[in-house]
């Protein structure tokens, strides 16, 4: 086995940042770990998390050989010879009988691996399948519906220049989100120059930080949004010179804010009208504003209305395409699936948005007899059943479908419903990368190179589905003799004889990332085969965006300027920057069909105007509380560190309760309550803090895994959300969840024997 006694790059896969690190290795375990101070982007950046990295590479529910559950539910090990073949054999029956739209593929990364994804698409084509979702469609795809709409692409902030940071329902202190969030929080609020705005029912750690903290009533941040915007509207603070530019409809919207009172709908979110005023002023008046919206207002009432109206602030200011602002970058790879926004679910006829299905519809789409009902599933590096809203209802799916095929490193509550379970090597045992946002104007790119072997039993998920391609037959050894040998010429060669290939074998295009990783991928350094997809990733870029690409320092033209940018990843594990914009291409990227900013989104205007009528919540008696089920603290990491011993502090994740509801509840600090919603019923410890607002009480995500202890035995440590939320509480448009905002009762129990 291979130390690295020597400091090694890799990079953090905890959250979507992926902060750059360097490690020591011995004896297949992380050593010691620190911040790559060569990565481009976060610069020795770290947060206190990825110190305890080892517990997601070794512990003890690894999977170590592929499994087969047997006619008693339990588990069996077989070997990856039988288990391709098993695996393919019965999700082709599935496609024979039912047609392979019928499977559906849920997944694909996580915070730190897309390749698995990237690559799945070969074998979702071998079977015909047509349908997919993926933690985005719980959080993201209301926001991308409006960014399509208006922009037809996806601005993203920049924090380091601007003078005004905004964030709503965003608590970067802790969730990060961009590089090195909490230098460049700190930095804000020191200079006096510069402000924070922040939009958010708890006084965060964020807000501790603001300038103009905005504690809104839950779920009301569509009022206050509204009002900010009739605020600059009312006041003039609009940019008329970049609107009458950029954009055409403004006069169709002004006269719906100009209506707004501003003082009855602060109220209604629980702000008083003068820092609703103070604080869109102070946006009306900048020379930069940038914006990030999160989970608080895309998880909560309104959540595609929301995510509109943050989009106003911004445009309605002018506050795009200049330093400090809202700018369009490059991207090498795809996080977002392009194609309409047309299709419907098979079952339900919902909206699937940027390729994905709503989650939160998933079972209804199996929970039935509708003759286009799902029959099979393949969930790679995803655990719905924890992780998506009305965890018992997901499993009555999965065990309704006639094949769940599961991949995955860890034995997780999702796996536990499959058919077959194939284990994949870790993110530190093979070549991976994430196509989250890499910055802007310089954008950043890193190709993590693998620190140990594959685990003995485990395969890369590209080999995977390179063997189930073969295994489905699609495609034959003889089929890539002339690209094995093109591939052993190299460069221009290759890319030539790829481009004639592909043109001409239709069934090969369909397949292309398997392709390139059983051709190009073994002329590549040793453990780094799965790279081999970033090469078309990389010639697409190249002639795509050329300039931006060469302005980075990268030589050649055509493909030898895509070659030139595959070898810098190859050469760069740190991470390497890969395009320079300036900043009017955000502009030219603009694509909607006349090339400008849409201001008017007619089904969110409804909604917007349906406001002024929407009666206020009745004190619901049976459910008094608003439960966030799923907040972000220095000690939750989705459920990527299984075992519960990394969280020294606070292992079980307490609810967190304002004094006075402590108080009427009857519950001491550290005592315990039964927390009731109309889904379930779970016991927790409280955390007692003047940090919420009253009838607030939140939840930390990613807690309640089944995780054995020191005596093996099995225990669930902390509560699962998801038994407490249900799949109809979700937004009309884009189907996302309202986890942020869970009726709930509490009552306090009796101190339970030790
Ligand atoms: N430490 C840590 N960091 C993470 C993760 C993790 O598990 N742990 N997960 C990563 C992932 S997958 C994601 S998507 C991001 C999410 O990052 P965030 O969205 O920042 O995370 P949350 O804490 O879920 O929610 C943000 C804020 O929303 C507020 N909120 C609740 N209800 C409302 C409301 O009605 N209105 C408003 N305006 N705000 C409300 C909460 O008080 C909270 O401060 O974090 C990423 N980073
Ligand atoms: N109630 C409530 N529910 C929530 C949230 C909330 O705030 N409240 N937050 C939601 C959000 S924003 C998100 S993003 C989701 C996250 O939930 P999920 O999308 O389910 O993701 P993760 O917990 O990040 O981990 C995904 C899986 O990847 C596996 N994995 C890790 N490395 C690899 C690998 O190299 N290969 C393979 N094949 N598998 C691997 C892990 O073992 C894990 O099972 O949770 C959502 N669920
Ligand atoms: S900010 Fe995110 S990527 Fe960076 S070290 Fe912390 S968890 Fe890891
Ligand atoms: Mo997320």
């Amino acid at each position: 086995m291979t130390n690295h006694t020597e400091w090694h790059s890799t990079g953090c896969i905890l959250c979507s940042t992926n902060c750059g690190l360097q490690v020591q290795t011995r004896e297949g375990h992380l050593i010691k770990i620190r911040g790559d101070k060569n990565n481009p982007r976060s610069k020795g950046y770290t947060c206190e998390k990825p110190a305890q990295l080892d517990r997601y590479q070794n512990h003890a529910d690894r999977l170590r050989s592929p499994l087969r559950r047997t006619p008693d539910g339990e588990f069996e090990e077989i070997d990856w010879d039988t288990a391709i073949a098993e695996v393919s054999n019965r999700l082709d029956q599935i496609r024979q009988k039912h047609g392979g739209d019928k499977i559906m593929y849920y997944g694909g990364g996580g915070q730190g691996n897309h390749l698995g994804g990237a690559y799945s698409s070969a074998t979702r084509r071998a079977l015909g399948m047509r349908y997919q979702s993926n933690a985005l469609a719980q959080e993201k795809t209301g926001e991308f519906w409006v960014e399509r709409q208006m922009f037809g692409a996806r601005p993203e902030p920049d924090f380091q220049s601007t003078e005004v940071a905004v964030f709503i329902g965003k608590n970067p202190w802790h969730s990060h989100g961009f590089e090195r969030a909490r230098v460049t929080l700190r930095e804000i609020s020191k200079d006096p120059e510069r402000s924070m705005i922040v939009i958010d029912p708890r006084r965060t750690e964020t807000a501790d930080l603001a300038d103009h903290f905005l504690q809104v009533r839950p779920g009301t941040d569509a009022f206050l949004l509204a009002a900010m915007l009739a605020v600059l509207v009312q006041e003039d603070l609009i940019d008329h010179a970049f609107l009458n530019a950029h954009t055409k409809t403004f006069r169709d919207l002004k006269p719906i804010l100009e209506e707004i009172d501003v003082a009855a709908y602060s109220k209604r979110a629980g702000v008083d009208p003068e820092h609703t005023r103070a604080a869109a002023r102070r946006i009306g008046r900048a020379t930069s504003v940038a914006v990030l919206e999160d989970l608080g207002i895309e998880m909560a009432p309104h959540s595609t209305l929301n995510s509109y109206l943050e989009k106003l602030l911004y445009v309605l200011t002018g506050h795009f395409g200049r330093p400090g602002t809202m700018n369009v970058g490059t991207h090498l790879g795809k996080l977002i699936g392009t194609g309409s926004d047309n299709r419907r679910s098979p079952v339900g006829g919902h909206r699937i948005i940027t390729g994905l299905i709503p989650c939160n519809v998933i079972p209804d789409e199996i929970l039935t007899d509708h003759p286009n009902r799902f029959r099979g599933m393949i969930i790679e590096s995803g655990n719905p059943v924890h992780s998506l809203a009305d965890s018992p209802r997901m499993r009555e799916a999965l065990d309704a479908l006639d094949c769940v095929i599961v991949i995955d490193v860890a034995m997780t509550e999702t796996a536990r419903h499959a058919d077959y379970i194939l284990p994949a090597a870790s993110q530190y045992e093979k070549t991976e990368t994430t196509f989250f946002g890499g910055g802007f104007p310089e954008h950043v790119f890193q190709l993590r190179q693998p620190l140990f072997e594959p685990m003995p039993g485990t395969l890369t998920e590209p080999e995977i589905h390179s063997r189930l391609c073969r295994a489905l037959g699609a495609y034959r050894d003889v089929d890539l003799s002339e690209l094995k040998a093109a591939a052993e010429e190299g460069g221009e060669s290759f890319a030539r004889t790829f481009s004639a290939t592909l043109a001409e074998r239709p069934n090969l295009a369909a397949i292309m990332p398997v392709v390139l990783y059983e051709t190009l991928g073994p002329r590549l350094p040793a453990g780094q085969q799965e790279a081999a997809l970033l090469w078309a990733a990389c010639q697409q870029l190249a002639a795509s965006e050329e300039e931006s690409v060469r302005r980075a320092g990268l030589d050649g033209t055509g493909p030898a300027l895509g070659q030139a940018l595959f070898e810098a990843l190859l050469d760069h594990p740190e991470g390497v920057v890969i395009s320079k914009d300036v900043h009017e291409v955000s502009f030219q990227r603009l694509q909607t069909e006349d090339g400008r900013i849409q201001l008017v989104i007619p089904e969110l205007i409804e909604e917007l105007q349906a406001l002024a009528d929407e009666a206020a919540p009745s004190q619901d008696d049976a459910f008094p509380f608003v439960l966030a089920a799923g907040e972000r603290r220095g000690n939750t990491a989705n459920t990527i560190y299984r075992d519960p011993a990394w969280r020294r502090k606070d292992p079980e994740g307490a609810l967190r309760i304002n004094p006075r509801d402590a108080a009427r509840v009857g519950v001491a600090p550290g005592g315990r309550v039964r927390i009731t919603t109309k889904r379930g019923a779970l016991e927790t410890v409280v955390e007692i803090t003047d940090t919420l607002q009253e009838g607030h009480i939140t939840l930390p995500n990613g807690l309640g895994l089944d995780f054995p202890d020191e005596r093996g035995e099995r225990k669930v440590c902390g509560v699962p959300p998801n038994e407490l939320t249900s799949s109809e509480d979700r937004d009309p448009w884009a189907g996302t969840p309202w986890h942020k905002h869970v009726r709930a009762r509490l009552e306090a129990c009796e101190p339970g024997p030790l």
